[in-house]
């Protein structure tokens, strides 16, 4: 079983003791409601062995992961889909695989966890609008559902798309944004073992405002790559369009990878606030994850593959 109910608080040995103590802190504030609007505060524990995919970074506090977010379809203020999403039913759920592959295949979500072993892994994420944060992700690398579905040699991209349901969602008209939300990578950047596909955090199942009950982590690309809420994952020949990139062509490209000295037109992208700290720090380029990554881009000028 995966998830159980009784609690666990043991937790990874890489974080320190003081992260360690912040974590049954927000927990138990959480339990007390504090933390998370709606009803849906009892969260399931999920299980996960630790993995050697951590930065030695102090974690930011589960209340400000789950209290200031970005998911359009429950409203656009940071607060909103802590309070709107707490309703949204994630089950059943399917997730398709399709397109240029041998073995196309549709999970209920126990099958799809059941694929590998889950792993806690400790990414950071970059949003574009220069917040970040660090977080104890759950999930394994979205190569182990790829590769099940033997990808054909016409597979060069790999597109995704959010479950969409304007009754559930209400708020995601006023979004403006076209749904249901899409996103794309490069068949190489999805079957990079960073790439992760994502079943919860802080050792629970992943809370609705965070995109239950799954999504992506890319965490060397800006925040808006990470799609949550997947219903469909295609293997498709050409660069897929992506919903930022859709509404405004000029700003958003479709690699996004986090680059200090590429800025955003109406804004820099050289420096970035952790959400619930103050000073702001530097930039990394591919947010930390060069040494894995940038062979990925070699030869390819990133100041116009943006
Ligand atoms: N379906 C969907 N996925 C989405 C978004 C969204 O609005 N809808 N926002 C993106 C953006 S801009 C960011 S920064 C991250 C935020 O993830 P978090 O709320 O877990 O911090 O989710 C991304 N995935
Ligand atoms: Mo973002």
């Amino acid at each position: 079983m995966l998830i159980r109910s009784a609690p666990d608080l043991k937790y990874s040995d890489v974080t320190s003791k003081k992260d360690f103590l912040d974590r049954r802190r927000f927990l138990a504030s959480a339990a007390a409601g504090v933390a998370l609007g709606g009803p849906a505060a009892q969260a399931a524990k999920l299980e996960a062995r630790k993995s050697g995919y951590t930065v030695a970074e102090t974690v930011t506090p589960l209340k400000a992961i789950t209290g200031y977010n970005n998911y359009y379809e429950f409203g656009t203020n940071k607060d909103d889909p802590a309070r709107n999403a707490g309703e949204f039913r994630t089950e059943p759920w399917q997730v398709s695989v399709e397109g240029h592959c041998a073995k196309p295949a549709k999970y209920d979500l126990d099958s799809l966890r059941k694929l590998a072993p889950l792993e806690e892994r400790i990414y950071r994420l970059r949003c574009v609008e220069a917040w970040s944060m660090v977080v104890p992700w759950i999930g394994f690398s979205l190569s182990e559902v790829l590769k099940r579905s033997e990808p054909t040699s016409k597979a060069k991209y790999v597109a995704f798309e959010t479950y969409y349901d304007s009754k559930q969602m209400p708020l995601a008209k006023g979004s403006r944004i076209p749904l249901p939300y899409k996103e794309g990578l490069r068949l190489d950047e999805a079957m990079h073992p960073l790439t992760l596909l994502t079943f919860g955090l802080y050792g629970e199942v992943l809370p609705n405002q965070n995109g239950a009950p799954v999504r992506m982590i890319i965490p060397w690309k800006y925040g808006f790559k990470s799609i949550k809420s997947i219903v469909k994952i295609s293997f498709v020949e050409k660069e897929p369009p992506f919903t930022w990139g859709i509404m405004i062509p000029n700003e958003y490209g479709f690699y996004s990878n986090v680059n200090p000295e590429v800025d955003h037109p109406r804004w820099s992208q050289g420096s970035e606030r952790r959400i619930g700290e103050f000073s702001k720090r530097k930039t990394l380029m591919f947010n930390g994850y060069a040494d894995q990554v940038a062979s990925l881009y070699a030869g390819m000028d990133l100041k116009k593959h943006y």
